[in-house]
């Protein structure tokens, strides 16, 4: 088999290359290890930046979501039985953020693929990588048990965090840098009615909470947990007993309970390998970079990637020109790092750290107290939450 671009994996980075390669004639195909209903009901990200909307929009995708995403302007940040809004609208001269589930973005995605006749694989595993360093690169993947092979042009790798494609680049050419963090996330979905008009993020001596959602019957909560947590520890009672205690912390504001629909837990990490190209190799999305969930950065940079790298490649069957090749990981990489460092700091500023004492929550305190009343500050949180944009 061949085509122009082989990509590996059929998640929100793989299927939106895939719609915009197409935008510009340039054919591909998905390799998907999971089931199409697999990927469809993965429950993850929620929080669409402005950019993401406009460029999902752009591409003739902002159907359903422009219909279903609820639109916020604002958070709320939640510390020492107070609460603050940081409003978005008048700190970004009027910009904001879209709700809209990962699921449901990816639904869309392959949907429109299918309707044009794109080819999306799924059940099929890449496991080898061949001549990467070649004008002729291919994939060897399993089918029904039976060995593949795809040869192209380009090979795109959005395998997420555990796929194959950053390993099949040589280690002693991979530079990369990464953080773990001593807690994870117990995120559940509710059918229940949000609580409140806008996500809240809470800073609580017991450790962190948010409030989410994903429509206007169904919740989606976090609660900080220990990594070495697993769901059997976290029976339902448990579960809203931690999100009242945490969240509950304002007078006269109640957490809407409901039947909880899924339950999963995340260990929190940040990483980044900056090798995102090797010969016709290009790594995008999880595949090259992770961050912890706190800053709602990691689907908009997996989109963001994706929007430079189809650019990259039109620009190279359009005009042979490999400029934007060479300068796909430096354009990709100071989004990629201003999205690290903010899911850092909104991490720092939130969570219970095991080996912290007073002082440093103290200082998570002093940093929240002045977040309400400097408008700089404010304005500085709200510019990276709407997503910040390199000229
Ligand atoms: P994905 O979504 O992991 O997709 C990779 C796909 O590759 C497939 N695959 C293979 N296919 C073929 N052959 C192989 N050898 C393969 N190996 C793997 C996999 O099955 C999968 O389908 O990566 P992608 O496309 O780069 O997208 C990244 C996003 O999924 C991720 O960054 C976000 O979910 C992160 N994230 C959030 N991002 C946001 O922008 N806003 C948020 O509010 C937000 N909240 C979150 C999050 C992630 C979370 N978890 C569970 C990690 C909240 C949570 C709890
Ligand atoms: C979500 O709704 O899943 C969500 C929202 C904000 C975050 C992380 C996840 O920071």
């Amino acid at each position: 088999m061949q085509t122009q671009v082989g990509i590996i994996g059929a998640g929100p980075a793989g299927l939106l290359l895939s719609h915009l390669l197409a935008l510009h004639g340039i054919n591909s195909v998905v390799l998907e290890s999971r089931s199409r209903e697999y990927v469809e009901n993965r429950v993850r990200a929620g929080v669409l930046e402005q950019r993401t909307v406009d460029l999902l929009i752009q591409a003739g995708l902002g159907t359903r979501l422009q219909q279903e995403g609820m639109q916020h302007h604002g958070i709320e940040l939640r510390f020492s039985n107070k609460a603050h809004r940081i409003n978005f609208n008048e700190l970004t001269d009027g910009k904001g953020i879209t709700i809209y589930g990962q699921q449901e973005v990816v639904k869309d995605l392959i949907s429109t693929r299918l309707a044009a006749g794109g080819e999306i694989q799924f059940n099929v595993s890449a496991v080898c990588l061949q001549k990467i360093d070649s004008e002729n690169p291919s994939i060897e993947y399993t089918a029904d048990g039976v060995n593949q092979n795809l040869e192209c042009d380009f090979i795109a790798g959005c395998d997420g965090f555990h796929g194959i494609s950053r390993s099949s680049i040589p280690t002693n050419k991979i530079s990369s840098f990464d953080r773990t963090y001593p807690f994870a996330w117990l995120g559940v979905l509710v059918n229940a009615p949000p609580s409140s008009d806008v996500l809240i993020y809470a800073n609580s001596p017991d450790g962190f909470a948010l409030h989410s959602m994903r429509s206007p019957t169904v919740t989606r909560n976090y609660i900080q947990c220990s990594l070495d947590d697993n769901l059997d520890g976290w029976p339902d009672d448990r579960v809203w007993q931690a999100l009242h205690s945490r969240l509950e912390t304002i007078e006269g504001w109640t957490l809407i309970e409901g039947e909880i629909t899924e339950k999963s837990i995340t260990p929190m990490r940040s990483y980044v390998c900056e090798t995102m190209r090797h010969g016709r190799l290009f790594l995008a999305g999880d595949a090259a970079h992770i961050v912890p969930p706190t800053g709602a950065k990691g689907m908009n940079l997996a989109l963001s990637d994706v929007s430079y790298l189809s650019e990259a490649i039109n620009a190279w069957y359009l005009a042979g020109s490999e400029e934007k090749l060479i300068n796909y990981a430096d354009n990709c990489l100071r989004h990629v790092w201003r999205g690290e460092h903010f899911s850092w700091h909104m991490t720092s500023l939130l969570h219970k750290f095991p080996s912290d004492n007073q002082f440093q929550a103290r200082l998570q305190i002093a940093e929240l107290e002045f977040l309400s009343q400097s408008n700089s500050a404010s304005t500085a949180l709200a510019e990276n939450y709407v997503g910040y944009k390199f000229n």
